[in-house]
């Protein structure tokens, strides 16, 4: 398996790819995977329908699923799998200080169309906050993305 061309991609590559799947027009902002799959075997990747399902859990899928699915699931090196976490760490951390709020939670999820009151953001930061500081720094960032789970508490 090769995800060696597909590890070189930003997050803003993903949105493009993105966009250009989501192309069917009827602008639910949800993509089929039989898409994303044809997309991967283009650049060499070859997943079942059905396994890219089970990997995905969903039939049809949103940016957001397309990122968390990209960092999570796709074989990566060690290296680049910190590389991809910086870069999604990156996305969350607007100010930069290293440190993701719950308020910087909250405004990246609305831009990626995953709408939570302030509340629940709270709540996914105290779920992965070990050191109790009240943000997610990358070694809790990294948890988040490993034990991501849909479930609202
Ligand atoms: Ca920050
Ligand atoms: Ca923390």
């Amino acid at each position: 398996m090769s995800g060696k061309s597909l590890s070189l991609l930003q997050s803003s590559d993903l949105e493009k790819i993105f966009a250009s799947l989501d192309s069917d027009g009827d602008g639910d902002g949800l993509v089929c995977i039989g898409k994303l799959r044809m997309l991967l075997e283009r650049v060499g990747f070859h997943v079942d329908l059905d396994e890219l399902e089970n990997l995905m859990g969903l039939k049809k899928f949103s940016l957001q699923d397309l990122i968390l699915f990209y960092i999570s699931v796709l074989p990566h090196t060690v290296e680049e799998v910190d590389q991809d976490l910086l870069d999604a760490f990156k996305v969350f951390d607007l100010n930069g200080d290293g440190f993701i709020s719950s308020e910087e939670l909250d405004i990246v999820l609305s831009k990626l169309g995953e709408l939570r009151s302030p509340e629940d953001c709270k709540k996914m930061i105290l779920k992965f906050d070990k050191n109790f500081d009240g943000m997610i720094d990358l070694e809790e960032f990294k948890d988040m993305m490993m034990l991501r789970t849909d479930e609202t508490p």
